[in-house]
């Protein structure tokens, strides 16, 4: 099927992902509204540039298993090949995301029925994993999330989880009464040791933060190029997961980091959509087992810019305005930023004017082609969103 007339990819009706079939009639279907996910997002499923050895993505998965393999001889079992189709109880409820937390909603998860989802992060796997015996573990894989139109944010990038278990004699041995403590611990220390590994000598900081599954909760912070970058996300796992999956009187940690944050630093890519690209001036640069070869960026086209303004109603979001650019412009679309906003009092009503950048990065785009798509979004705008256009 062509979209919007000008991405040429047909979409295929079914796609293999570690041993299992994922057929697109099930995870896309506009009728159904239990179901949220477009085909520019099924087309992502099954691609797997995680596990491409000479893609930055497998390039930096590949280091960080040579860190943990060498730290830690033969201690951690690696998954990189499971399906990103999980339960809602696998996504949410087994680590504990309370029932009205955001990320639980339709606008920030997309879901296959009402209790199936395309993973928002890999520690959907961490229950199935305890349950099934794994005490030390790394999962990496695609991850799904509906979000903004920016060169950091899309909505498919790539985490990988790690997860490790201590019984109160590795507490104990080591002269530790706390088993919290001692995780804490271990954790930080282990998480310094990579972020070294992978960019030499580096200020480095922790902030305390919160997430359901953990307490404590931390980000790691990297002072980078002038700026303190979030890299990822961990802490002590909350005991009632351990002991709801079989793994009582221990205590663990995890983390969860995001590839596409650290490759973009490490190999300097300027844009997040650059991981998807065929181009050969793109995929050529990278070499199995060459972390942070820095990308010579080939000459960037003009962007165009076309501004759109419309009275939201009241279900009005911009993940769902996103949608709609994404789904019609596909990657072409750059960003979506908006530019101005006010109330008419009298009439009760709240304008929005979006300016969307629309630039390819292989091409240059005609004036025709952009124009068709703009008037395409128009379109949808009005007929998806609810909203009146000025
Ligand atoms: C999580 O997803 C937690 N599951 C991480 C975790 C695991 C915490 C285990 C504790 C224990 P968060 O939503 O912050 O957390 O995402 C983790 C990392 O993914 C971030 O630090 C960032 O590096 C990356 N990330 C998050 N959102 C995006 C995005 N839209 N695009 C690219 N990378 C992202
Ligand atoms: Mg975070």
């Amino acid at each position: 099927r062509l979209r919007g007339g000008f991405t040429t990819a047909a979409t295929a009706s079914a796609v293999e992902v570690g041993g299992s079939t994922i057929s697109r009639d099930d995870v896309v279907r506009e009728d159904d509204p239990t179901n949220n996910v477009p085909d520019s997002v099924f087309t992502k499923i099954g691609m797997q540039l995680h596990t491409r050895d000479d893609h930055p993505l497998g390039i930096l998965k590949n280091t960080i298993y040579e860190y943990f393999d060498e730290s830690f001889p033969e201690l951690f079992k690696k998954f990189d090949n499971l399906a990103p189709i999980v339960s809602v109880k696998a996504n949410f409820d087994d680590v504990l995301t309370p029932p009205d937390h955001v990320s639980r909603s339709y606008n920030d998860t997309y879901y296959v029925d009402a209790n199936t989802v395309l993973r928002c992060h890999t520690s959907a796997h961490q229950a199935e994993m305890l349950r099934a015996g794994h005490t030390h573990f790394l999962v990496t894989g695609d991850v799904y999330r509906r979000d903004a139109i920016d060169a950091t944010h899309y909505p498919v990038f790539h985490q990988m989880e790690g997860f490790r278990v201590f019984t109160p004699e590795e507490w104990e041995a080591a002269g530790s009464s706390d088993g919290t403590a001692y995780a804490a611990q271990d954790l930080k220390k282990t998480l310094e040791g990579l972020a070294r590994r992978l960019f030499g000598e580096v200020e480095m900081r922790w902030v305390d933060c919160y997430f359901p599954f953990t307490e404590p909760s931390y980000e790691l912070e990297i002072f980078f190029q002038g700026k303190w970058l979030e890299v990822l996300g961990c802490g002590v796992t909350e005991q009632a997961i351990l002991k709801n999956n079989g793994r009582d009187g221990t205590v663990a940690w995890a983390f969860g980091l995001g590839l596409e944050r650290l490759a973009m630093v490490l190999f300097d890519i300027p844009d997040i959509r650059l991981f998807w690209t065929n181009d050969s001036r793109f995929t050529s640069q990278f070499k199995s087992g060459q972390l942070g070869t820095k990308f010579k960026a080939y000459s960037k086209y003009p962007p165009c810019y076309k501004d759109i303004s419309f009275w939201i109603s009241e279900q009005f979001t911009e993940n769902n305005l996103c949608e709609v650019v994404r789904g019609i412009a596909g990657d072409l679309a750059e960003e979506v930023v908006l530019i101005d906003e006010f109330t008419n009092p009298k009439k009760g009503l709240t304008s929005h004017c979006y300016r969307i950048a629309y630039r390819s990065m292989e091409r240059s785009l005609t004036d025709e082609e952009i124009n068709e798509l703009q008037s395409q979004v128009r379109e949808q705008v009005q007929t998806k969103l609810n909203v009146t256009l000025r």
